[in-house]
């Protein structure tokens, strides 16, 4: 957790950009079959956000924990409406099938930024300490979940919307910022609240020199290739772009396959 890493001005300022790309959340067709995420939006809708993705504050924390050339990989704006259900436990390592993933350095960051005052009463974060290195009761009913039932929340009564006596509630001012290793189980308490919930989460490579070959063969750039890789928007000014780009792992140009998406953990956890 580090405190006050965006001032009263920026937080206004990309609330309002948030406004701008949640208009979609409108739709009760768009609702439902969010319920228990709240929404799904790309950040790069807005140009804007770059100056988010390169904030002096941030990556000066991280280099404080010893992350020295943290690459920007792909973000999302999380907005959970008034008196929405919980968000459910999971993780967001895709990289299980390589020994990276079992390593106890991170090698896959989130920085959550919140924009308004979070606690459990409107949908702050809870985490399970240690569950990026171990294995933990819901790693088995998460393993080959299907993610659009949980985020429609198709069944309240699965464990991955339970409470747990090891989970940790993570409360939050708008302006914080909240940096996760992907591997770690998180989820958050429901929004009770007559107010909307907005949270940032964006994802790095803290360390791309250390990622092994594979990993960093998923970095071609192509638009389309799937959301969560880095890319550059079409469309946008050559000066925005450019900065961006700088904020990006370098584009892979050598000759090995990149590792297949793997999204759950093998024995290796243990
Ligand atoms: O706070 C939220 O709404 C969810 C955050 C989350 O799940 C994530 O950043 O991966």
């Amino acid at each position: 957790m580090i405190p006050g890493v965006l001032d009263v001005d920026e937080v206004r300022r990309y609330r309002a950009l948030a406004a701008r790309i949640l208009a979609p959340q409108q739709d009760r067709g768009y609702q439902e079959k969010h319920v228990a995420i709240g929404s799904l939006f790309d950040l790069l809708r807005e140009p804007g956000y770059v100056d988010l993705i390169g904030h002096p504050r941030a990556l000066a924390a991280l280099r404080r924990l010893g992350f020295d050339e943290p690459r920007y990989e792909h973000g999302i704006v999380f907005n959970k409406l008034p008196r929405t259900p919980r968000t459910f436990w999971h993780q967001d390592c895709i990289t299980w099938n390589h020994p990276i993933a079992y390593e106890p350095e991170p090698h896959e960051l989130i920085l959550i930024y919140y924009l308004v005052d979070t606690t459990p009463h409107n949908g702050c974060l809870r985490v399970i300490p240690g569950s990026h290195r171990r294995r933990h009761a819901l790693h088995e009913p998460l393993h080959g979940a299907c993610i659009p039932d949980l985020e429609r929340m198709r069944d309240p009564s699965s464990p991955v919307f339970q409470i747990y006596p090891d989970e940790v509630s993570l409360p939050a001012k708008a302006g914080d910022l909240v940096v996760v290793d992907v591997r770690l189980l998180h989820a958050t308490h429901a929004n009770d609240g007559d107010e909307e919930r907005t949270a940032l989460s964006l994802w790095y490579a803290p360390s791309v020199r250390d990622l092994p070959e594979c990993v960093r063969a998923r970095y071609t750039f192509r638009t389309g290739v799937d959301g969560r890789l880095p890319y550059v928007p079409e469309g946008w000014p050559e000066d925005v772009a450019s900065r961006l780009r700088a904020l990006l792992p370098a584009p892979y140009e050598g000759g090995v396959a990149p590792l297949p998406w793997h999204t759950d953990p093998d024995e290796r956890l243990r």
